[in-house]
């Protein structure tokens, strides 16, 4: 039998091959035979250390623990997933604690309500992978160990994060449904499509891409019945707000309340459809395929309805969706040499506007066209291009959008809070993944740096509990070297490090992004991670964990600081309608007043507090990680792109897990289960004794002699990479010996 490898290819990413002439040392070449019988030399350099990596023995092909394999690399992995997806359908694999979840763009039969029953108490390694067995298991934890618990959920846009947290939450609703009949479960799942109303929208990748993480923390009581709920949510993307790209449109919520607007109760509201507003008709086409804007629109307010939020607060929130749009419409018309301009009074949408907030016709008028400036000897008002008005418009559009985003998250927290006492809960992290653009800003900044901590929090986990692991069988600790990003961290977020610097650049009075470039050039060109592009003055680079990124400075400081003017805000202020929106949520107004206070802080700085809080929650609880892979670009069922695949299992440190296991001691078997398969190996005399460990000992140190590649643990044998592959092949020739052997006799006996 030839040994099997496999090598490098610019399509398939990796080929299967033979060695069909064995290496000597000194060799400059390997003679393989590819899988269409084509035989060709592979070049390796003399130390032979460029030699490809083994496949697996074809017992292993297919396992539903990536960990199990015997040879740990990558083209190992994407084989074992490509296999599993392709040929069974299995769209779940375990990788050690991860579970990896293809995104099937099919739908599946594997969600029924039987199915989330099949699962509840089960263990983990009895079932097939599936979000639910994670779900149950971070169920039973939270029970056994009197521990809260995270499933954390990453990936790259499209790869099916919201539908997995989704899958999970509603396992938590049937396994953990209360006895009462306040219907919470009922209200927690119901926040779900308020929040993709308002914080979803198409992409190019995602007819249905949520632009802002959340953290769901769902409450159980003593006996693990579900009591309430609460969210915290993640930089909102509010630039979508004021622009789509092309094929792309606003928040869905724009385009329900218009496929709406004929209804009789939405007449004040002076819609019309939305190819009407410019805030929603920037992409293009305004529809989704298969999707019924009016029909979602009915599904948002019974949601609304479901979670006690009253029709005049429903009609509240409309209001102001609507007055966004016409905000957007306004006609800016440029006066004098275009450095003055105005709008006119008898502008219809200036008036809608108006009217839906209940705010002051000419006070807005003014302030829309004119800005204060306060010096230290006096204050002037002074005119402004239409480019600053456009500007300071979208300002305020986005930031009316992002009160209002948060106000119903508010409003969702309290409709889900409960007077009983919380015993334990189960957060659901749906958040982001690390991206990487052709053009890469200040939102992909952030949002790596959250991939960074997410990483790292990772990565400390799997490190402590292969060290739990060891102690509990009591082996000798050895020390894996695993890839520690915090030096990657510091740089972003230490003292004097990018995001600080950018602070300080924010409060320069003549700051300018180019200025901050050259700062972070001067601080960080020594960096690891930090590198200044040859050809660029304009840009940096971050060596992330995932892949190196390029940063374009534009528009860093100006969404840093995300500015609204002044007059603006207090006009708004005093809006009637707002005021008496907030009058009746009486426990919304303490988080409103916190989120202006905050807002005098850089988004960077408030991103970055936010991440700590996150981080420290998560490292309270027991973390269960999903990793959500999309094999096409092109929304295909069932198609496998191993490109694009294996880009993101080596974003979302799966291979990185795979690293830190291949370090260690891979593969375990217990020894009852090492018996069973490898008798075939043992010596007759060996196989009568009792003791099963001995004979195991005997017989490995006879077949292997570097006491090195095993360890003996009080349950289980640990064995480092490539040994079961070994034991595989010295028992399929065994086998093959034994075949000939009896072939022979029976020819000798014709
Ligand atoms: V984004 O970062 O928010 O843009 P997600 O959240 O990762 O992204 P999402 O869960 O929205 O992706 O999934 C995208 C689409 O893939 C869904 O609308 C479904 O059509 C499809 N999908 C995802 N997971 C599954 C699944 N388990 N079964 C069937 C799925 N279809
Ligand atoms: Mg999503």
């Amino acid at each position: 039998m030839y040994t099997r490898v496999w090598i490098p290819d610019p399509n398939e990413v990796w080929r299967s091959a033979e060695i069909i002439k064995d290496y000597k040392e000194g060799d400059k070449s390997l003679r393989l035979k590819l899988e269409d019988e084509t035989v060709c030399e592979y070049p390796i350099d003399r130390q032979g250390s460029q030699l490809p990596f083994l496949r697996n023995p074809d017992i292993l092909v297919g396992e539903n623990d990536l960990t199990a394999l015997s040879y740990l690399h990558e083209p190992a992995v994407l084989h074992n997933l490509k296999v599993r997806f392709l040929e069974s359908n299995h769209i779940y694999t375990y990788c050690g604690i991860v579970l990896v979840a293809i995104n099937p763009y099919e739908q599946l039969p594997i969600y029924e309500q039987d199915v989330i029953y099949a699962y509840s108490g089960q263990n983990m390694g009895d079932m097939d992978p599936h979000i639910f067995a994670v779900a149950e298991e971070a169920y039973k934890q939270m029970a056994r160990d009197e521990k809260n618990q995270s499933i954390i959920v990453s990936g790259e846009s499209g790869a099916g994060k919201t539908v997995s947290a989704k899958y999970a939450m509603r396992f938590f609703a049937t396994v953990g449904g209360s006895a009462s009949d306040t219907n919470i479960e009922a209200k927690v799942l119901a926040s779900s499509p308020i929040m993709e109303a308002i914080g979803n929208a198409k992409t190019t990748r995602n007819d249905n891409s949520s632009r802002f993480g959340k953290y769901i923390q769902i409450g159980f009581d003593k006996r693990y019945h579900i009591i309430g709920a609460n969210m915290r949510t993640y930089l909102l993307e509010k630039s979508r707000v004021v622009f789509q790209a092309e094929d792309e449109r606003n928040y869905h919520i724009f385009y329900q309340l218009c496929a709406s607007a004929s209804l009789p109760e939405f007449k004040d509201l002076s819609l019309t459809c939305a190819e009407d507003f410019f805030y929603t008709s920037q992409g293009g086409d305004t529809s989704i395929d298969g999707v019924d804007d009016a029909d979602d629109f009915e599904k948002t307010r019974h949601a609304f309805t479901l979670l006690g939020v009253k029709e005049s607060h429903q009609m509240a929130i409309f209001k102001i969706i609507a007055s966004i749009l016409h905000l957007g419409n306004l006609e800016i018309q440029a006066e004098r040499d275009g450095d003055a301009c105005s709008i006119s009074g008898q502008d219809e949408h200036l008036n809608n506007f108006c009217s839906l907030l209940g705010v002051e016709h000419s006070q807005m008028q003014h302030w829309l066209c004119h800005r204060k400036f306060v010096t230290t000897a006096e204050t002037y008002v002074k005119t402004m291009s239409v480019q600053q008005v456009v500007n300071a418009r979208n300002a305020l559009a986005k930031h009316i959008y992002a009160q209002l985003f948060n106000w119903i998250v508010e409003h969702v927290n309290k409709a889900l809070h409960t007077t009983i006492k919380q015993h334990s809960f189960i957060g659901v992290l749906d958040i982001y993944g690390f991206e990487t653009f052709e053009v890469n800003s200040f939102e992909q900044f952030c949002i790596n740096y959250a991939n960074e901590k997410l990483q790292q929090q990772f990565n400390l986990h799997v490190f402590k509990l292969e060290q739990e692991e060891y102690m509990k069988e009591q082996i000798p600790w050895t020390l894996i070297d695993f890839y520690d990003n915090q030096p990657c961290i510091d740089l972003i977020e230490a003292k004097l490090g990018i995001l600080d610097l950018l602070d300080e650049e924010c409060k320069v009075p003549k700051g300018t992004d180019q200025n901050w470039a050259q700062k972070l050039y001067d601080r960080h060109s020594a960096s690891q991670h930090f590198q200044k592009p040859r050809m660029s003055n304009t840009s940096f680079i971050v060596v992330h964990f995932a892949d190196k990124v390029e940063y374009q400075c534009e528009g860093f400081l100006e969404k840093n600081r995300d500015t609204v003017y002044e007059e603006q805000i207090n006009i708004l202020k005093a809006s009637k309608v707002k005021a008496e929106r907030l009058e009746s949520v009486r426990s919304a107004r303490p988080a409103v007043k916190a989120a202006n206070k905050e807002h005098k802080k850089t988004v960077g700085h408030q991103f970055r507090n936010s991440l700590h809080l996150l981080m420290e929650t998560l490292n309270a609880t027991t973390p269960h990680y999903v990793r959500c892979i999309k094999p096409n670009d092109e929304k295909l069922p069932f198609k496998f792109d191993p490109k694009r695949a294996v880009q993101q299992l080596r974003a979302c440190g799966v291979l990185e897990t795979i690293r830190i296991s291949a370090a260690g001691y891979p593969s375990r078997w217990s020894y009852h289960d090492f018996l069973n398969r490898y008798r075939v190996l043992m010596k007759k005399r060996d196989i009568s004794k009792n003791d099963k460990k001995q004979i195991c000992k005997t017989l490995l140190e006879n077949l292997i002699t570097d006491p090195d590649k095993f360890q003996f643990g009080r349950t289980k044998i640990f064995f480092r990479a490539g040994q079961v592959a070994y034991l595989e092949k010295l028992r399929a020739d065994k086998f093959r010996a034994a075949t000939i052997m009896i072939q022979k006799t029976v020819r000798g006996w014709l």
